[in-house]
């Protein structure tokens, strides 16, 4: 198999799959860089070497600024194409020609850089960036004149390495128009020897002359890179395929143990424990009296507190009433009016935090705790469709058990019950007072009057305490069967679910085995 052929069952494994939409995107971005891809062949060297003649030259089309003081500024990608485009990105210009010489080579991209070692410091780094962690086969250019490359150029070429391994590069001599042919191959020689003795000699070598059309040389170079296209770009792409390929792998290795992540067995198991959920229920009932108790102290509390406000407010007063006895009764619904939003709110208070108390145990509940587990493991076996959307519905609330519904619901309830507790105490102790004051005004008569009231309370307070129990527990048992029903759902759906999934646990070890013999 070709690397295209396996690149093409990569894509086929991958796109099998709907749950890998991550590394089907990556595949997708490796492809279209695989396809896109050109050998890079960056020319370097220093300023007015000769580097933007030479790829003029090279197309045939006088398309880069040639000057004698350091003139490129900007990297320049250069490659063939049918339709033309031209367009600056990050700082680099990218040009698309329909151009007859660059067609002979259209596996290559021709990338003029700014000269090094000019004044420019900017224009050094900019080939600095340029080359930062980049593939690409650097075509070192000198003026022949010069006799010689420069220090900095060959330290540049030795970082370049550094980003590239197999690092292989082009030595041209240029503007040999300019010395005799003898002296030309001495600065050839030279420069070849004295690169090998510093580290590794250019893997071509030639000699041009913009001036005299003379770049044949250059020119079959470049050819030869062209035809060694797929072994380049194999080589550049072969570690981030395998690395996919590895990638794939795990995803399905994944898939397949989720799919088996609960077997026969193990299903029966939890249906069998889900019947523990009855014992919560159990467990519920068996707490009421104990909440009973607790609720009704805690009631009692806030009615006193309540009553020994009225109590006061009706001493402060007191004067008033000798007077004019009238004014008890618009004062009771005063002192009412000011106080019943706060009893409420703190008889909600004492509901709310039951409930929440509660619910805490509940959640601490074994079984619960085993369905949880459950539940999250099966989110990730279900990715997607109805199972998902049962099982989001208990997760998604974050807590198994969830009163917030009811906590609304029961605060209505209540509403009706306190009303006729204020109703008592406001009538009570409005009749007993008004009646007493006809005989004598004193304020034991205000005292005689809240007792008499509180002894009657305590019924109600009673009943109320009853009545909020009984709606904690109803609240959380009918959570715990809405919960049990959802469970019992998504069992039978992972249960009808099993057969389908055989067979794709098969085609993930099928599938494995392919992607292993696409590793070299
Ligand atoms: N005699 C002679 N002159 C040449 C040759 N090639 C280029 N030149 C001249 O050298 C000068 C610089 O050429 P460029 O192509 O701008 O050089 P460069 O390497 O691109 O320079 P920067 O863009 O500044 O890095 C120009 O005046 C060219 O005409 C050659 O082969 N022989
Ligand atoms: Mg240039």
């Amino acid at each position: 198999m070709n690397m295209n052929e396996k690149i093409k069952k990569l894509k086929e494994i991958a796109f099998k799959y709907e749950e890998l939409k991550e590394i089907q995107e990556k595949v997708q971005n490796f492809i279209k860089e695989y396809e896109d891809f050109k050998i890079p062949i960056v020319f370097i060297g220093e300023f007015s070497v000769g580097k933007s003649s030479l790829i003029n030259k090279i197309l045939d089309e006088d398309l880069l600024e040639v000057n004698t003081t350091p003139t490129t500024a900007k990297p320049y990608e250069i490659c063939y194409s049918e339709e033309e485009k031209r367009y600056n990105k990050d700082g680099i210009e990218f040009l698309f020609l329909k151009n007859k010489n660059l067609k002979n080579i259209k596996n290559l991209k021709i990338v003029d850089l700014p000269g090094i070692t000019s004044q420019y410091f900017e224009h050094t780094s900019i080939v600095e960036n340029y080359l930062a962690n980049k593939y690409v086969i650097p075509v070192v250019v000198m003026d022949a004149s010069k006799g010689a490359l420069s220090d900095e150029v060959i330290s540049f070429i030795r970082g370049i390495k550094l980003n590239n391994q197999n690092f292989e590069y082009i030595l041209v001599v240029n503007k040999v128009d300019r010395i005799s042919e003898e002296e030309a191959n001495r600065v050839l020689e030279n420069t070849i020897s004295i690169l090998r003795d510093i580290y590794k000699e250019p893997i071509y070598a030639c000699k041009t002359s913009v001036e005299e059309s003379k770049i044949s040389s250059l020119i079959s170079i470049l050819h030869k890179y062209n035809n060694k296209y797929d072994e380049i770009r194999q080589s550049i792409f072969i570690k981030q395929f395998e690395e996919l390929v590895s990638e794939l792998e795990m995803n399905l290795e994944q898939i397949k143990s989720l799919l088996s992540f609960l077997s026969e067995s193990e299903i029966e198991n939890l249906s069998i424990q889900l019947e523990e959920l009855k014992n919560a229920e159990e467990e519920l009932k068996s707490q009421q009296e104990e909440e009973i108790i607790k609720i009704r102290k805690k009631l009692e509390e806030e009615f006193e507190k309540f009553m020994a406000g009225l109590e006061n407010y009706l001493y402060i007063n007191f004067e008033t009433y000798v007077k004019n006895p009238k004014r008890i009764e618009t004062d009771i619904y005063n002192y009412i009016e000011r106080e019943q939003p706060k009893l409420y709110e703190s008889l909600e208070g004492i509901f709310k935090r039951t409930l929440f108390e509660i619910e805490g145990k509940l959640e601490n509940l074994e079984i619960l705790n085993k369905l949880n587990e459950f539940l999250f493991n099966a989110t990730k076996f279900a990715s997607a469709g109805r199972i998902g959307e049962l099982i989001g519905g208990v997760v998604g609330a974050g807590r198994i058990v969830s009163t917030a519904g009811w906590i609304t619901k029961i605060s209505r309830v209540l509403s009706h019950p306190i009303t006729i507790i204020i109703t008592i105490i406001a009538t009570g102790v409005i009749g007993f007072l008004l009646d007493r004051f006809k005989r004598d005004k004193t304020k034991e008569a205000i005292r005689d009057a809240i007792q008499s009231v509180r002894r009657e309370l305590g019924k109600e307070i009673n009943k109320i305490s009853e009545r909020m129990s009984e709606e904690i527990i109803n609240a959380l048992n009918s959570e715990i069967i809405k919960v049990k029903d959802r469970f019992v759902q998504v069992i039978n759906m992972i249960r009808d679910k099993k057969t389908e999934q055989k067979t794709k646990i098969a085609q993930i070890e099928m599938d494995i085995k392919i992607l292993k013999g696409l590793k070299a």
